[in-house]
C-alpha cells in the first residue's frame, strides 16, 4: 500500500503537467498586411480551439515597432528582404554583429497593422508580451532580443507558474515561433509546436524538421485537445 502510494507520488512529480499556450504575433500585418504570411488566416480557428482549452497560462505576443525600427529595410534605404549586419545599440565597438533580413515596415505602434487579427479570441489571454519596441533592437523570440541582452517577462511568468510544457502557435513559424521554441527548449521546458496552428514565410517543413531534431515536439490541435 505505502509502496503504491510512494510510486504514485514519484510518478505524479515526474509526470507533472502544467501547460502554457503562447500565441505568437497574430496581428493584421502578418495576416493581411505588409508582411502577410501565406495562409495566416487559416490558423485562426485552430488557435481559437486551443485558446478554449484549460491551459494553466494563455499568453500572446505582439510585435510592436516604432516608425524607423532597425529591422525595416526603409530605415536603411535598402531593398525589402535584403540583408544587413546589425549591432546592438550598446555594442559601440561593433563586435557582435548579426546578419538580419530587412523587412517591409510592419506592426508600427498606433497603426491597425499591429492590432490582433479580427476573429482571434483574445479574451482569455492573461498576459500580452510586446517585442521590438526599442528602435535599435530586433526581437524574434518571445523570451528575449536577438542578442540575448534583455529578457521579456515571459521567462519569469513561466517560472513563477511552474509551467512544464509550452505550446507554441502563430506566426511566423520560421522566425518568431522558431526562436521562441528554441529558447523554451534551452530553458528546459517540454516544448511543442502545434503544426496546424502555425504558418511560415517559407519552407515550414524544413524548419519543423530542424526543430524536431533539436528535441522540440511537433503535434496537432486534435492531439493537444485529447491531452486535456
Ligand atoms: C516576425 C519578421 C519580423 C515574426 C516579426 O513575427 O515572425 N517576422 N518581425
Ligand atoms: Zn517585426
Amino acid at each position: 500500500m505505502s509502496d503504491t502510494l510512494s510510486d504514485t507520488s514519484t510518478m505524479s512529480s515526474t509526470n507533472k503537467f502544467v501547460p502554457a499556450l503562447v500565441v505568437i504575433d497574430m496581428q493584421n500585418d502578418f495576416v493581411t498586411g505588409s508582411l502577410a504570411v501565406p495562409g495566416g488566416a487559416d490558423i485562426i480557428d485552430n488557435i481559437n480551439t486551443l485558446v478554449d482549452l484549460p491551459f494553466t497560462l494563455k499568453i500572446a505576443t505582439r510585435d510592436l515597432h516604432p516608425e524607423k525600427h532597425v529591422s525595416f529595410a526603409e530605415t536603411h534605404g535598402k531593398a525589402v528582404f535584403s540583408t544587413k549586419t546589425i549591432y546592438h545599440p550598446e555594442d559601440e565597438d561593433r563586435t557582435f554583429g548579426l546578419e538580419q533580413v530587412l523587412w517591409p515596415v510592419h506592426c508600427v505602434t498606433g497603426t491597425s497593422g499591429c492590432d490582433f487579427v479580427p476573429g482571434l479570441n483574445t479574451k482569455s489571454f492573461q498576459k500580452v508580451v510586446l517585442k521590438g519596441v526599442d528602435p535599435g533592437v530586433e526581437s524574434y523570440s518571445a523570451f528575449q532580443d536577438i542578442w540575448a541582452k534583455n529578457a521579456t517577462e515571459l521567462p519569469e511568468t513561466l517560472r513563477a507558474n511552474q509551467v512544464t510544457d509550452v505550446y507554441f502557435v502563430g506566426l511566423a513559424g520560421d522566425f518568431c515561433v522558431k526562436f521562441s521554441a528554441i529558447d523554451a527548449l534551452k530553458l528546459g521546458y517540454r516544448t511543442w509546436l502545434v503544426e496546424d496552428a502555425v504558418k511560415s514565410i517559407k519552407d515550414q517543413g524544413v524548419v519543423f524538421e530542424e526543430l524536431r531534431r533539436m528535441g522540440i515536439r511537433v503535434t496537432t490541435t486534435e492531439e493537444v485537445a485529447k491531452v486535456f
